[in-house]
């Protein structure tokens, strides 16, 4: 069977005109399946068809919606479209009826989105969280931290408008606030964390310097020699991503060229892909050889593995060690450390075993449960957290209120971009565009 659906204020015109009902004239009663036939601009008989009325807003768009079930297949359904069309309807835009949900205020971003990834989950388990966001389960937390947010600033907002006149919040009570939002916010990034290692599959990116095993990495955890291996460093230039799939786990797994100061042009051009793509990393696998001093070249790693669980390989035991644990304080944040060598592919277990549990472990022992969350989504809520720490050391640096506001602001309206209350019509058209027709 295929639907046609009509929305907007002539749904009901055109469906009374295109669809003859096989009994009762008279008003189309909503949300009742008729029985009838379609017919074309020409009065001719297309289908045999099922139709239904649903006057707004008890429907999809909260506008009035008609549908006609007719037959399936490519002719059909197109023939019957045309009748609409020739009546006086128009061809919907990619998401257009999530779309109209959203404007029309029944459902927020988060949940419009929520239908994209029902339609393209891979597994049952992305459907089900899918499904969870459809009913606002990231929505609802995003809404509320917003909220208590919004609360703070007023306040701010008061006592910079009016001064004496209104009690100034405490310093404990703005550190009280700022710990449960902090709290907050890490309870939905490990959700989020959560949901994406056992859907859509997490962002996890090999880095290191040139020849420190990287691809032979890689090659183990997919189980395949797909990257080439060479003693030749800056062999890898490309990105190479391949999905990686244990523990109920799913790891989007990109191997990477090598960090180096230097280098010839077409190596440049891969370094640069890899840090635009640590850029975006849900997670870090840190490869580094000890047989060598600490490279030069990672000083961006520094900053990336304080934002993304990150897990370090110490490869290349069998060789003179010249690189410990002790070394790596101060410039890397570790989640693990693993001394290993590679050259004996039953090593890749405690690697794995590393990932699985730096994966899951910002979810553990958390209320919070696992979110459904899009690399957009995902985005936005590391962004609102940069807001909070910044916020958190304007504090202790004493900085006044005012300046404060500002990364309080941000952080407000960071959030907001996931329920929708602050998007442009550039995200909209992005986020609805990925949509297929029809939906
Ligand atoms: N001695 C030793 N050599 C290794 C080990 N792991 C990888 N190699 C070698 O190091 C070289 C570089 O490996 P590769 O995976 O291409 O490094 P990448 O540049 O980081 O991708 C290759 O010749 C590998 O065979 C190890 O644990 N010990
Ligand atoms: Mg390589």
């Amino acid at each position: 069977m295929a639907i046609v659906r009509l929305s907007g204020p002539r749904a009901e015109a055109i469906l009374a005109q295109v669809v003859r009902r096989a009994r009762g004239e008279g008003v189309w009663e909503s949300h009742r399946l008729y029985v009838g036939q379609a017919f074309s601009a020409t009065d001719q008989l297309l289908d045999e068809v099922l139709a239904v009325l649903m006057k707004g807003p008890r429907s999809y768009t909260r506008e009035d919606v008609g549908e006609i079930h007719c037959h399936g297949g490519l002719v059909v359904p197109g023939l019957v479209l045309d009748s609409c069309v020739s009546r006086g309807a128009r061809l919907a835009t990619p998401g257009e009826f999530t779309l109209r949900a959203f404007l029309s205020g029944r459902i927020d971003l988060g949940q419009a989105e929520s239908v994209l990834a029902l339609i393209q989950a891979g597994s049952a388990g992305a459907a089900r969280l899918a499904a969870e966001g459809l009913q606002g389960a990231l929505s609802k937390q995003v809404a509320s931290l917003r909220k208590e947010l919004l609360e703070w600033m007023a306040f701010w907002e008061a006592e910079f408008d009016f001064g004496d006149e209104v009690p100034r919040m405490t310093g404990g009570q703005v550190a009280g606030r700022l710990s449960r939002a902090r709290d907050a916010l890490q309870c939905l990034l490990a959700g989020a964390l959560e949901g994406r290692a056992s859907g859509e599959g997490l962002l996890t990116v090999l880095v290191g310097p040139p020849n420190a095993g990287k691809s032979t990495l890689w090659n183990l955890l997919l189980g395949e020699e797909r990257a080439l291996v060479t003693a030749h460093p800056g062999t890898t230039r490309d990105l190479l991503e391949r999905p990686v799939h244990f523990g109920g786990h799913c790891l989007r797994l990109v191997d990477s060229a090598g960090l180096r100061p230097g280098g010839g042009p077409i190596e440049r051009l891969g370094m640069n892909r890899c840090r635009q793509v640590v850029g975006q990393a849900e997670m870090l696998v840190v490869v580094l050889d000890s047989s060598l001093p600490w490279p030069r070249g990672l000083e961006l790693l520094s900053e990336a593995s304080r934002r993304v669980p990150t897990v370090v390989v110490l490869n290349k035991r069998d060789l003179p060690q010249r690189l410990g644990v002790r070394d790596l304080e101060d410039r890397l944040h570790c989640d693990a450390v693993v001394p290993t060598c590679l050259l004996r592919p039953e090593e890749a277990t405690s690697v794995r075993a590393a990932l699985l549990e730096a994966a899951t472990r910002a979810g553990a022992g958390r209320a919070a449960g696992a979110l459904s969350v899009n690399h957009r989504q995902w985005q936005a809520l590391v962004r609102a957290r940069e807001h909070l720490e910044s916020l958190e050391n304007g504090l202790q640096e004493g900085m006044p209120w005012d300046c404060l506001a500002v990364d309080l602001r941000l952080a407000v309206s960071v959030l907001g971009e996931i329920t929708g209350e602050n998007v442009t019509d550039e995200v909209l058209e992005q986020v609805f565009s990925t949509f297929c027709l029809g939906k």
